[in-house]
């Protein structure tokens, strides 16, 4: 067995109520109490399948609240982006969030059965950030080379499989998107998605500020978009990532903030994958009154 064979074995996804944890950071206990948080009207969720852009939305959320400032975390802060908006479903942090003063903004991953039902009473607020699943399943690809808590992928063309059948950290990507935004109008959600947010990051944080009710100059809007771009947040540790330690992600290897664009799928799947892909995704999203943009070029 080499040191491969051992990670693959030692980390491994454990399957709670229909959807899979990561054992290493989860506690299913702990995320069944979840759903018994007393949630206020200031509090915010980010909600996201993973790599759908979760962190660039902890981002903007922070340079909102800090209307622009980016010495207010890069400079005056040695907490990172996940220690001030965390994961809600990692160990520890739903009671930490009991005590957090107001305004609580968290982000998760979790499907909504495991959120608070108050949520759907427009007690609170959700951001849910969608993504073209075929980006977020390159990016997925590449973050399981990385994170040491996940298994490391035997290939593409198995993790490509994995993902299609819901066996990753997320489950099924076609029954998050779906189960969230069939409450949608229960709640008070705000849909946006990753794609937006490259296409127009003004009008995209825009539109954050004025769902979350926080005024802002058009000086500060600007500085707050100026330090949420790509290139500008990989500058920042506390942003990028690159501070998590190395036996959670392998930096080595690659980058939390890899490549940051639409279509990198291109690059990775064949066309038969493609084909096959969008079969699947037809059959599933074939209700859905939504259309994904798959190509940067969309926007030139
Ligand atoms: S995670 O692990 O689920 O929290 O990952 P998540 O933050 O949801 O998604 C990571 C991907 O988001 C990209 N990212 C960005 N893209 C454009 N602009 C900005 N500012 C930005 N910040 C993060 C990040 O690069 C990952 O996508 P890929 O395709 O791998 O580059």
């Amino acid at each position: 067995m080499d040191s491969n064979d051992a990670k693959t074995l030692d980390h491994k996804l454990v399957a709670h109520k229909g959807f899979y944890l990561i054992n290493e950071i989860h506690d299913p206990d702990d995320v069944d109490q979840i759903c018994n948080l007393e949630i206020r009207d200031s509090d915010t969720f980010v909600v996201t399948y993973p790599k759908s852009g979760t962190i660039w939305m902890q981002q903007i959320l922070l340079m909102l609240k800090a209307k622009g400032d980016v010495t207010a975390i890069s400079e005056l802060s040695n907490l990172s982006n996940a220690e001030v908006i965390p994961w809600i479903e990692l160990r520890g942090n739903r009671e930490a969030f009991i005590s957090a003063p107001t305004p609580r903004q968290r982000v998760t991953h979790l499907q909504y059965q495991f959120l608070p039902p108050a949520l759907s009473q427009k007690i609170g607020k959700v951001i849910y950030v969608a993504r073209n699943p075929k980006d977020v399943l390159v990016s997925y690809f590449h973050f399981h080379k990385i994170a040491n808590m996940l298994e490391t992928p035997k290939s593409f063309e198995d993790f490509f499989e994995k993902f299609l059948r819901g066996e990753v950290f997320g489950s099924s990507w076609f029954e998050h998107i779906k189960t969230w935004y069939s409450h949608k109008d229960e709640m008070n959600m705000l849909f946006i998605t990753y794609e937006e947010m490259i296409k127009d990051l003004k009008s995209a944080v825009e539109k954050i500020s004025l769902f979350l009710g926080q005024k802002l100059t058009d000086e500060q809007l600007a500085n707050v978009v100026k330090h949420s771009t790509f290139n500008n947040m990989k500058r920042i540790p506390q942003a990028s990532y690159e501070q998590v330690p190395e036996d959670l992600l392998s930096h080595h290897l690659g980058t939390f903030m890899r490549k940051g664009t639409i279509g990198d799928w291109k690059n990775h799947l064949t066309v038969a994958q493609s084909e096959r892909f969008d079969e699947v995704f037809l059959r599933e999203m074939k209700d859905f009154p939504f259309l994904f943009s798959w190509d940067i070029e969309d926007f030139k």
